[in-house]
């Protein structure tokens, strides 16, 4: 076999995360091509990149999805994760971070910092994961590197350029790599190659900027500082060395420079990647507890543990789960067990990873990325090990859904189908939820954004050929009563033969909260015989949930049977349903009848200063502020907000805040709907039952 096992020492696995178009696929493509992995620099425009694989990926020029390849450097395999920067797609990116002992951010050289770098930052921060960061885009019109090295002192005033642009927008001309101070002049589009001396122009700046971050690193080990103040050469080993540490330890954040479409600053950050970026040898061990809570520390040998952060659902090839191995090694055709189902799992050909394309390797070594078709039972999360240790590790979470769609199959009969595709979607993309509301009957598809929800359609549509249509989902109005009624139910037919025969005497009531429904038979004698009473009762509540002001069902009520009368031959139990309905829709008018809406908590975290535009509209939106309490990075405005004007709220958002903005709700309770509101909604019919 010509692989066997891979040094944990000589391996790194990196995610590359940042905002929504900071140049991350185009970055991995260029890390791809100079490093020989690929023979040809893909561009996001022509779909042609070995990330953005997905046809839907390539039709919106974003990536939707993470994506996994490696490169080989210095010796060492590099698995790069390519993590889409749409907050829609977050799972991905979050689940990424679980099985890396590094991240590449990525910054666009023209806006800086924007909102989902920070969020991912944040994330990190709480992993304290070690970055390094990438200025890319330099070669774009408005591209400003100190501006957006400036701006990154807001994440943390340890981030420190190794790496300056010689020039930048139109006049970009390449990268000088601070740390062994060379510089690789833009290759345009070809490889970088072998490093070049600096050009005399920039040797003064560089040799300003390589003293200061010489001192900076020197300061990290009593050693160097030694070295350095006695005037002694720091030697790249010992730089290295250093660089290491600091970064290991969260003490420097290394910014280094690229315009990715050029394949222009791969070199200087591949070698970076390698000399600053920790090893699985180097991170501490993998804490995971037993299912009974006692903690357990797994070193890079104690047995196999493998966790499965992301699973792919192909129509054709099956479910393909993608791992990394934390402990001891995963064989081809091997078993290893679920640590949830418990179950044993045949575990065939092992694959790594290079965008779409799989290649076979005989087995994947501690700390290495790589992926297994067909597994029985297995799902993203799930630990997979050598024998029954009933391990689990920490979650990563998952956001909430804030967006409800209803949907339903264009064909009819094909339920079935939609409802196992919908299982498939989810495996892969566990921010995607689905359910069927109780009320209305529909089936709610969940997501975190109209453009996530279209995103699954889509793929229900081109991948599982179930074509989908979609629509608001129906509030799920209720209706109640405002004071008691008193009403007489009677139903009297004579037909030929035997006639029938129903007579009843009702009061109904409102109950508090609108809740619940009480019958009270108060019949003194034998005015209707017992057996019939309960037809009565059925026939009121049949009535209820159809209602009678806009067709939603009714709750909140107490009725009480006081009297009636019978007829020894023509009553029946039909009879008297069809008298408890007549008695009930007459007492119904005359009570006062009101609609229910479901009312939701809302809480949307924005920017300061588009505070006043987010209240203004939840007022519009027939909200209740509650409490606007400024934080750290947002400030978080809660309201109560009827569901009804909630349905479209995601896109309001998104334009308000330019895409900054953030919420979740969730049901609170019923209230009712104002007069002027329920005119529309009784007028036109209601509910379509
Ligand atoms: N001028 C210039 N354009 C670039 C550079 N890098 C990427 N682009 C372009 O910027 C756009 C976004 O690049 P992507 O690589 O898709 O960015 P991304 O960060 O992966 O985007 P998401 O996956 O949507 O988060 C594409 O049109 C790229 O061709 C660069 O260095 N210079
Ligand atoms: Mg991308």
């Amino acid at each position: 076999m010509p692989e066997v096992r891979r040094e944990p020492a000589k391996i790194r696995n990196v995610a590359i995360l940042g905002h929504r178009g900071s140049g991350k696929t185009t970055l991995v493509e260029s890390l791809l091509y100079e490093a020989g992995a690929t023979n040809r620099l893909g561009t996001v425009a022509d779909g042609t990149t070995v990330c953005d694989f997905d046809e839907d990926e390539q039709r919106r020029s974003m990536s939707l999805s993470g994506a996994v390849c490696h490169v080989d450097w210095l010796g060492r395999r590099i698995t790069l994760i390519d993590t889409p920067g749409d907050p829609s797609f977050q799972a991905d990116a979050l689940g990424a971070l679980r099985v890396v002992e590094g991240a590449v951010v990525c910054v666009s050289g023209v806006a800086g910092v924007e909102v989902f770098t920070e969020r991912l930052w944040r994330r990190a921060d709480e992993r304290d994961l070690p970055r390094v960061v990438v200025v890319n885009l330099l070669d774009r019109e408005r591209a400003d590197f100190s501006a957006a090295l400036e701006s990154l002192r807001s994440l943390s005033e340890r981030c420190v350029a190794v790496a300056i642009p010689m020039g930048q927008e139109g006049a970009y001309a390449g990268v000088i790599d601070l740390v062994h101070m060379v510089a690789y002049p833009d290759p345009a589009g070809g490889r970088e190659g072998d490093p070049q001396p600096i050009p005399a122009e920039w040797q003064a700046e560089a040799d300003r900027l390589h003293e200061a971050l010489v001192e900076t690193v020197a300061e990290s080990a009593d050693e160097l500082i030694a070295k350095y103040l006695e005037g002694e050469e720091i030697t790249r080993e010992e730089m290295a060395a250093a660089l290491k540490s600091m970064v290991s330890r969260g003490e420097l954040y290394p910014v280094t420079c690229a315009a990715s479409a050029r394949n222009s600053g791969a070199h200087a950050l591949l070698d970076l990647i390698v000399e600053a970026l920790p090893s699985p040898q180097r991170v501490g061990p993998l804490v995971a507890h037993t299912l009974d809570g006692t903690r357990v520390e797994l070193g890079l040998d104690d047995g196999t543990v493998a966790y499965v952060f992301k699973t792919i659902a192909d129509p054709f090839a099956g479910r393909l789960s993608v791992f990394r191995v934390f402990s001891g090694a995963v064989a081809s055709d091997s078993t290893l067990v679920d640590s949830r189902t418990r179950a044993k799992e045949r575990v065939g050909q092992l694959f790594a990873l290079q965008g779409k394309d799989h290649r076979p390797v005989p087995q994947l070594s501690t700390g290495e990325i790589g992926a297994v078709a067909k597994l029985k039972d297995v799902g993203t999360g799930d630990l997979l090990e050598d024998r029954e240790r009933d391990l689990v590790i920490d979650p990563v979470p998952i956001p909430e859904p804030v967006v409800f769609v209803a949907v339903e199959p264009a064909r009819k009969g094909d339920d079935e189908k939609l409802a196992a595709a919908l299982r498939r979607l989810q495996e892969e993309d566990r921010s995607l939820g689905a359910h069927r509301d109780e009320r209305t009957g529909e089936l709610i598809l969940e997501g975190l954004s109209q453009m996530h929800v279209e995103v699954a359609t889509e793929r229900l549509r081109k991948r599982f050929g179930v074509e989908v249509v979609t629509h608001p989902p129906r509030v799920p109005y209720l209706e109640a009563i405002k004071r008691g009624a008193k009403a007489h139910g009677r139903h009297k037919k004579q037909t030929g033969g035997r006639g029938q025969f129903g007579d009843c005497h009702i009061e109904i009531e409102p109950l508090d909260g609108h809740e619940g429904y009480e019958f009270v038979d108060r019949i003194v004698g034998g005015s209707i015989p017992q057996g019939f009473r309960p037809a009565v009762d059925k026939g009121i509540q049949e009535a209820m949930q159809r209602g009678g002001l806009a067709g939603y069902p009714v709750v909140g009520l107490r009725v009480t049977l006081v009297d009636g009368s019978y007829h020894n031959v023509d009553s029946s139990e039909m009879a008297f349903k069809i008298a408890g309905s007549l008695a009930f829709r007459q007492a119904y008018e005359q009570a006062d009848p009101v609609l229910l809406e479901p009312v939701m908590a809302v809480e949307v975290a924005v920017p300061e200063e588009v505070v006043g535009d987010v209240t203004g509209d939840l007022s519009s939106r027939r909200g209740r502020l509650l409490g606007i309490e400024p934080g750290p990075g947002a400030t978080t405005v809660r309201a109560e907000v009827p569901m009804a004007e909630m349905l479209t709220y995601s896109q309001a958002l998104t334009s308000m805040t330019g895409g900054r903005g953030d919420y979740h709700m969730s049901f609170l309770r019923y209230e009712e709907v104002p007069p002027h509101v329920a005119g529309k909604l009784t007028s036109n019919g209601g509910a379509s039952h």
